[in-house]
């Protein structure tokens, strides 16, 4: 689990850095903090299980499974990459992981993930489907209502809400009715909880119950995890400033899930020298593998389509 948070911290940041440098193309949301939310839930899943993910979605990927190479291939724009250089930053699918998406209209992977779930209670092998979200996202109509829906049907699907405490610019306690969106659960007899979103062994916990309980045939959880969001909203946004004061976003670095992860897993300094190194070379070998890899073929563009 720590070693995984490490590439997901790694990866984006090394994507944020090639971003600035133009060699990755798009648009880019780190979720730098949030690696505690991605690696909890994930761990806690078959690679079978499917996962529908946001526009800050790279943690959630490379926790599911994703490769490095063909995912930084993909944010370079190289043909190489997961979708054939369609997808960029904010759409990758891979669905060999049991990955189905990075949506980047808030709030539209949950009726997905409602629609896998129906899916998967019909084949009956016991998989679940987990939609991630902000908590900007809870406030979308797509919210409610696909909730009711997997609440009547019983389906298997977790809604899994990363509550980084800002949708942009807006602040929860601004847009949001509740204290603990968790609660919102209760509208539709469903259980809720709030977890620390920055312990990671505290999400699988919840995750494992939420797992276990969709493939019992019981129906969906929500789980909200308290987290933050270290770099700003998007590309090079400031980390602070305008609509954060430095006072809470040092606060928030106090818990750093990799350090939260440190303790709560027992990593030593040995350890951890070993897994950032092994992290390094695995980031060097995305990139080269990006730098080496082909543009796509004008008539490439042609390919992939349905209707
Ligand atoms: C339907 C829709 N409205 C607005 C946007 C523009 N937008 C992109 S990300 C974002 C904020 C989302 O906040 P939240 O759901 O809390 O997720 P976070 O960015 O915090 O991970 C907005 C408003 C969009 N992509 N889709």
């Amino acid at each position: 689990m720590y070693r995984t948070m490490l590439r997901i911290r790694r990866f984006e940041e090394t994507a944020q850095a090639l971003f600035i440098e133009k060699r990755v193309a798009g648009g880019i949301h780190v979720s730098v903090g949030q690696e505690a939310c991605s690696v909890g839930a994930c761990s806690a899943l078959n690679i079978d299980d499917a996962v529908l993910t946001t526009h800050r979605g790279h943690g959630h990927s490379i926790a599911k499974g994703t490769r490095l190479p063909e995912m930084m291939a993909e944010l370079m724009g190289k043909a190489t990459g997961l979708c054939h250089a369609k997808g960029g930053s904010m759409h990758i699918a891979d669905v060999s992981k049991g990955h189905y998406g990075a949506h980047s209209i808030v709030g539209s992977n949950m009726p997905m993930a409602a629609g896998i779930g129906i899916a998967f209670q019909f084949e009956n092998k016991g998989q679940v489907a987990v939609s991630f979200f902000g908590d900007g996202a809870s406030n979308q109509g797509a919210f409610h209502e696909s909730m009711n829906l997997c609440a009547i049907w019983k389906l298997p699907v977790i809604y899994f809400c990363e509550n980084n405490h800002y949708a942009s610019t807006t602040q929860v306690d601004y847009s949001t009715s509740v204290e603990d969106i968790s609660t919102r659960a209760q509208g539709y007899g469903v259980p809720g909880v709030t977890v620390d979103g920055m312990d990671v062994l505290a999400v699988n916990e919840a995750m494992t119950e939420a797992v276990a309980r969709a493939r019992r045939g019981e129906g969906p959880s929500l789980i909200e995890a308290k987290t933050y969001r270290f770099y700003g909203h998007s590309r090079l946004a400031e980390k602070f400033g305008s609509y954060r004061s430095e006072a809470e976003w040092n606060k928030w670095r106090e818990s750093d899930p990799l350090i939260v992860g440190e303790r709560v897993l027992g990593i030593t300094a040995e350890d951890k020298e070993g897994h950032i190194k092994a992290v390094e070379a695995e980031i060097a070998e995305a990139i080269a593998f990006g730098e080496a890899s082909p543009e796509p073929e004008l008539e490439d563009a042609y390919e992939d389509l349905y209707a």
